[in-house]
């Protein structure tokens, strides 16, 4: 049970309000009930655990921050922070589902949607009755959004879609797509698309190393009629994507932090029992090592992504603020993978420990949501003023 225990070195509990500490204790207790005794199996099976989208919601890790009104959660940052770190302490592409869910579907309806938009969907995106993904990136548009090229033109009542959309977590089995396309002007807007509308096809992304228990897939219009009420109407150009993308990395900011805990943790408790040459591992100093910079480098995300949330709170975060943590949880959590797989010897490359996989799923959350050389470069830009973008 320790192993679900936050390290907290720095006693950063004490920055925490009661109600952070009762959400923790929620999300916490469900993982360790839900989806540890199950994700290795999914994972290895490369099946998405469907059975644990209503426990998801239920801990609210569905919209946290939207306002209980349109059934959210209606908490703060750190809260959210918190839900995202515990549900990636068991795996990241459940975190993924949570995230996209939260953060690519439900914040763009809220921030950018109608009032009749809202109404209808989010309360059901809340509860998981609904599921959504976000369509950005295309097959020759990752990095570089603002190049997509899916498109749709004015034809009376209704609108007319074509293009694709590659590498979309959750779009084999999600009801809507939020599809950021082009109109006539050749300015991005969004779009709720239907399953079911004519033309719309998602086909699954099969032979993943990596989040191989999230759904991955493509999103295909061919000449798909999306009715005119439809339209995100209050966001026009790449801003509307990246907005939501703000709202995301931050949660992944967090959440790499709890594949980070748990291999830490899986690491430490395997040396302090591993016995060679008479004694444990744990008493070689290059094991302590290994562990004391796995520590020092997780107080010092936990701080960092902390503060970012106060700032959050305020409204006072930047975006390139965002990127610099996002990208610091995910390094610090996969070189602690690393690391942590090597002092398990042979037994760490087995499934009978978190810790491989976790390694492999941060394959992912260091490229998706921008590359760890966008961050740099989006740090970069903010430092410099020189963008090394255009
Ligand atoms: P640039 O000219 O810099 O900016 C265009 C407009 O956007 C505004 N902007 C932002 N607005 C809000 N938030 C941000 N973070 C923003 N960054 C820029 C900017 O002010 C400007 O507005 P305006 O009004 O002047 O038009 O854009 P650029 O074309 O040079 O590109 C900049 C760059 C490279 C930083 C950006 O495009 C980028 O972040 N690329 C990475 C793409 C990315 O992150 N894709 C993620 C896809 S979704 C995903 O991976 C989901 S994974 C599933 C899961 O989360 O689990
Ligand atoms: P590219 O942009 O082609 O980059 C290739 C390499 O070039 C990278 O190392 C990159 O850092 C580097 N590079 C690119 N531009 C520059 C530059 N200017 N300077 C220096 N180096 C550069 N997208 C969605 O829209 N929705 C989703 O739900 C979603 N889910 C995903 C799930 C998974 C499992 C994965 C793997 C990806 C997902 N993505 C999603 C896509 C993800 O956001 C993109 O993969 C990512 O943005 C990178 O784009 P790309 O793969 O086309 O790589």
């Amino acid at each position: 049970t320790d192993q679900y225990q936050a390290p907290d070195y720095y006693l950063l509990d004490e920055l925490l309000t009661d109600e952070h500490k009762l959400i923790r204790q929620t999300a916490r207790d469900w993982v360790k009930k839900e989806l540890s005794p199950i994700i290795e199996e999914y994972a290895q099976k490369a099946q998405f655990p469907k059975q644990l989208l209503k426990g998801l919601a239920e801990i609210g890790a569905f919209g946290p921050t939207v306002p209980t009104e349109y059934g959210g959660a209606g908490l703060d940052y750190i809260a959210y922070g918190i839900i995202m770190q515990e549900i990636e302490r068991g795996d990241s592409g459940i975190r993924s589902t949570a995230s996209v869910q939260g953060s690519l579907v439900m914040y763009p309806i809220w921030a950018y949607g109608s009032e009749d938009q809202k109404m209808k969907y989010l309360p059901k995106l809340a509860t998981g009755e609904l599921m959504g993904c976000f369509g950005l990136t295309e097959p020759d548009h990752g990095s570089d959004p603002g190049g997509l090229t899916t498109n749709f033109k004015d034809a009376g009542d209704h609108y007319i879609l074509n293009g694709a959309k590659m590498w979309i977590s959750n779009a084999p089995f999600a009801d809507i797509a939020i599809v950021w396309a082009k109109n006539e002007s050749g300015k991005i807007q969004g779009l709720i698309v239907e399953r079911g509308m004519e033309g719309f096809s998602t086909p699954e992304t099969h032979n993943k190393w990596s989040l191989r228990a999230s759904a991955t897939g493509e999103l295909v219009f061919d000449n798909v009629k999306v009715p005119k009420e439809n339209l995100l109407p209050n966001v026009t150009g790449l801003k509307g994507p990246l907005g939501c993308l703000n709202q995301a990395r931050y949660g992944i900011a967090w959440g790499a932090l709890g594949c980070a805990m748990d291999c830490y943790y899986t690491a430490l408790r395997y040396a302090k029992q591993r016995q060679q040459f008479g004694k444990p591992i744990a008493g070689f100093q290059l094991q302590q090592k290994k562990l004391a910079e796995m520590i020092t480098e997780i107080t010092k995300a936990q701080l960092l992504v902390w503060r970012l949330g106060m700032l959050k709170n305020n409204n006072r975060a930047t975006a390139a603020q965002i990127s610099m943590a996002k990208r610091n949880s995910v390094e610090t959590a996969i070189t602690i993978a690393r690391e942590a797989r090597q002092m398990l010897g042979g037994m760490g490359i087995t499934g009978e420990y978190s810790i491989m996989r976790h390694m492999m799923n941060l394959e992912s959350v260091i490229t998706y949501e921008g590359t760890h050389d966008i961050h740099l470069l989006i740090t970069g830009m903010d430092i410099t003023g020189e963008d090394a973008f255009k």
